[in-house]
């Protein structure tokens, strides 16, 4: 039985899920989750998901729910290409980018992005402007890396890129929206204003599944 993806268009979470299926030429069924429909709070995704949340993975018996657990266990179950290194070294290069994103850039993304889309910009505008001043700071450490490096850990694509490269298409995506020009976050040209970020998507874009992977609804207008 092939492997079933629950995911919603937009979710990073969920498209680093798509992912690695993709990088690693997994076969498996997309199931498209419907946020507006309430569909990932119905029982059924309940009972899969207890926090209502894309990404589910189900293989047969198992259900995962996570987004670094469903990777890590793609990444066992079929070994090629490895994600998450080969060496010791390797794996903890990988796991600090990893990191990197989850303790020092989730925080200011969420607080820029979440007014952006769902309300508030004039209320939250100073602390916007300060989160985006964090984000360019971490923008401008991955750049560093990828001034000398095809990736962002190692010398092969790994689980770091696919962490990356979701969340910054999706703060681009929030630095193009109306809501967000008066602020002059400037965060809607990343890959302008960091050439070797803009370089290191194009490479990450020759993937296998980047194009099939891409969130359907930002193919409309932002
Ligand atoms: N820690 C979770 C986060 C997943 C997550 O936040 N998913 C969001 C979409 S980006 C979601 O499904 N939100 C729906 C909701 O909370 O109602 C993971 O790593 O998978």
């Amino acid at each position: 039985m092939a492997i079933e993806l629950y995911w919603g268009s937009g979710s990073p979470f969920a498209w680093r899920a798509l992912l690695t299926l993709e990088w690693k030429q997994i076969p498996y069924t997309s199931k498209l989750i419907n946020f507006s429909k309430g569909e990932h709070k119905a029982p059924g995704f309940i009972a899969m998901n207890p926090r209502g949340k894309v990404p589910v993975l189900k293989d047969g018996d198992v259900t995962l729910y996570e987004t670094l657990a469903i990777m890590n266990y793609l990444d066992r179950k079929q070994p090629e290409p490895a994600l998450f290194g080969r060496t010791p070294a390797e794996a903890a290069a990988i796991w600090r980018e990893i990191s990197e994103c989850i303790y020092y850039f989730d925080l200011p993304a969420f607080t820029v992005i979440a007014p952006i889309f769902f309300g508030g910009v004039n209320e939250k505008a100073d602390a916007m402007k300060a989160a985006a001043e964090s984000l360019h700071g971490e923008l401008a450490r991955i750049e560093k890396i990828l001034t000398t490096a095809d990736w962002l850990a190692g010398a092969r694509p790994s689980a770091a890129d696919i962490w990356w490269y979701p969340e910054t298409m999706l703060v681009e995506r929030a630095g193009v929206n109306a809501a967000a020009q008066p602020l002059g976050l400037d965060l809607g040209s990343i890959a302008k204003r960091y050439p070797a970020i803009g370089r290191w998507r194009k490479r990450v874009e020759t993937q296998p599944g980047c194009e099939r992977t891409y969130p359907p609804h930002w193919k409309q207008a932002a």
